[in-house]
């Protein structure tokens, strides 16, 4: 039974461990929910006014039109960009916060600028002099430049401009170049209020905007100033799944999506007098493991071990040997302050803006970094003596991997140059690239699709890159090791070999999909040519939140052809169907595609590769 729920044996065992210990899963609800209904799966309930809610029948002779008169063409497309609306504005919320910590770094804290090279490079895009500038001062100005770009009441959002000409030129033409990261998240909201816009195309024309708001703007300034403060992340070495927790030491699992905490927290876990204060308590040391993109940002630039991705956040718990776990925003699921106290786990928030009533709320804030990261260890260690020894079980499965790979350091092991890899492809030992993006959802078997589709395309010489939880199922599947080329097709498997790479690559986080823009973006810049023209393909095999809306857009408009997994809520109006499956990629070379096998998926993404390949002569 727990098989069909995942692919993932440590997690098979904790769901088996789970119904013993009388716990319920997000599975066990997801089971419950079933049929899910069946006008919110094809977006056609509408409940933005309260003459609603208002449905469309879409079989039947019921209704065609909402009270307002609203059509099921506007009802998708509005709740389409309301979820864009909601994804861009999560990332970049993210991002306005890391551009305050550089601010405060720049005045002073207990953050510092880690990688000024990288802070000069980026100060170039926004336009900041850093000749004859003190580092603090050019982190001061970089940082109000970016803060600047969420709300301007002129010009346009800088970032964009990074991208090759085409590409600018084509957002220009139609007219979705982002004015201010906020504005665009806003103007959806007003967009898609009763009564304002009732024109499909227009609506996701916004959504578009809002997203590139996200790709070209937040989650890019997300990124890049998350290397300034903690650094650029390089390969380093790594352990993936739940194995990766001790049975003698206090563990404490990170989780969430930010890294201005984490970091701090993987500071504070190597402090001496912590250490002893953990000895103290009859533990061997102190165990700091990573969940969702908050573990993607610390193993990224510390090697911190990688317990588990969305779908494993209770069965961490389930173990009984997580002494605390600490989250921040996004992905958390409320049912973890109810998993926990099923057991000894102390559950910690630290953001205002995400409280669960259960859990120990202890606000973190910037000023006080560090002293805060301490005593939120000392929670962990305090509780480790009120484990349940009966309740104890770890399962042993953990999978050794390589991680870290920024644009740098792929450039870096290229020898300064996306040269080697163009080379490659040309002579065809790479056909192609692939990134693997996103969640997991309890529609598809846990992990099941990220690792079937990951494998088909080494296979085929395809390589691949990851963020977010696709990361996890690759990495427990042992598909980020040296070793997983002998997986591969005969020429990705040489080029492993020469370059001394996983042919599978953890990129990072969620906001680091925009590591992945600017890679496409190098090679396109090399080849003289658009994003469009490139022998790449996007996928989000088992997405559920609405980041992934606004990254699948953001990736189609950078003209990415986008692969869902699972199928967005958008099938209840033919038209809006249309306009991103096929109509889009007239305007922007990119287009999405819903597949639910993996390995039809595949075979889309290679027929794809080819196609390109033809056109570019190679
Ligand atoms: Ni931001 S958004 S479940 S943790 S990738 Fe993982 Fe990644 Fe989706 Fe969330
Ligand atoms: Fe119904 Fe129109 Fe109100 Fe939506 S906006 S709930 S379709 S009346």
């Amino acid at each position: 039974m727990e098989e069909k729920r995942t692919i993932d044996i440590a997690t098979a065992k904790m769901l088996e461990k789970a119904k013993k210990d009388n716990v319920e899963t997000a599975w066990d609800r997801a089971e419950k929910m079933r049929p899910q209904c069946g006008f919110g799966e094809t977006g056609v309930c509408c409940r933005i006014c309260n003459m609603g809610p208002c449905r469309i029948d879409l079989v039947g002779d019921g209704p065609k039109k909402g009270i307002c008169g609203a059509d099921a063409d506007v009802i998708v497309a509005r709740n389409l960009i309301r979820m864009i609306a909601a994804g861009a504005a999560a990332h970049s919320d993210h991002g306005r916060d890391i551009a305050h910590t550089l601010h405060m770094a720049a005045e002073g804290s207990d953050y510092d600028v880690k990688e000024p090279e990288k802070l000069k490079e980026i100060a170039k895009y926004f336009g900041v002099k850093t000749e004859g500038k003190d580092i603090k001062e050019i982190a001061k100005k970089v940082a109000e430049k970016a803060l600047e770009d969420f709300g301007r009441y002129k010009g346009l959002v800088a970032y964009p401009k990074r991208a090759v000409e085409q590409r600018q030129k084509i957002w220009k033409e139609n007219n979705v170049w982002p004015r201010s990261i906020d504005r665009e998240i806003v103007q959806i909201m007003h967009q898609t209020h009763m009564g304002v816009d009732a024109d499909y195309i227009n609506l996701i024309q916004q959504g578009v905007r809002a997203a590139l708001g996200d790709g070209w703007g937040g989650s890019m300034i997300a990124t890049d100033i998350s290397d300034v403060l903690f650094g650029v992340p390089k390969p380093i070495e790594t352990e993936v799944n739940l194995g990766v927790l001790e049975k003698d030491m206090v563990n404490i699992v990170v989780h969430g999506h930010e890294p201005t905490l984490s970091d701090m927290i993987v500071q504070a876990s190597q402090d001496k007098e912590l250490l002893e204060k953990a000895k103290e308590v009859g533990a061997k040391g102190i165990n700091l493991v990573g969940m969702c993109c908050t573990g993607n940002e610390v193993v990224m630039r510390h090697g911190t071990k990688m317990v588990g991705n969305f779908l494993q956040q209770e069965a961490a718990i389930v173990t009984g040997a997580v002494d605390a776990m600490i989250v921040d925003v996004q992905c958390i699921m409320p049912s973890l302050s109810y998993v926990a106290s099923c057991y000894h786990t102390k559950l910690i928030t630290t953001s205002p803006k995400a409280k669960v009533p259960g859990a120990i709320h202890i606000e973190f804030d910037e000023e006080h970094a560090y002293e805060i990261a301490k005593k939120i260890i000392m929670v962990g260690i305090e509780n480790y003596k009120n484990r349940i020894p009966e309740k104890v079980n770890i399962p042993e499965e953990k999978s050794k991997a390589v991680v870290g790979f920024s644009v740098e350091t792929i450039l870096n092991a290229l020898g300064g140059s996306v040269k080697p890899l163009v080379d490659a492809i040309v002579a065809g030992d790479i056909k192609g690239a692939a990134g693997l993006v996103g969640c997991n959802n309890p529609k598809t078997k846990h992990n099941y699709y990220h690792v079937e589709l990951a494998k088909e395309l080494i296979k085929n010489d395809v390589l691949v890159v990851l963020t977010g939880c696709a990361a996890y199922a690759c990495g427990a599947e042992g598909l980020l090791t040296l070793e997983a080329k002998e997986l591969c097709g005969p020429g990705l498997k040489k080029v492993c070999e020469l370059l001394k790479i996983p042919p599978v690559l953890h990129m990072g986080s969620c906001v680091d999909c925009s590591r992945i823009l600017i890679l496409l973006n190098e090679l396109a810049k090399y080849l003289k040519t658009d994003i469009s023209d490139l022998p790449v393909a996007g996928a989000a095999p088992e997405w559920m939140s609405e980041k992934a809306v606004s990254i699948g857009t953001y990736f189609v408009a950078s003209g990415v052809y986008t692969i869902l997994g699972v199928c967005p809520p958008v099938l209840g109006s033919k038209n809006v169907t249309k306009l991103l499956t096929e109509d889009v990629e007239k305007i922007y070379g990119g287009k999405f595609a819903v597949e639910t096998d993996p390995h039809k998926a595949a075979q889309l993404i290679m027929d794809h590769i080819e196609t390109k390949r033809k056109a570019l002569g190679v």
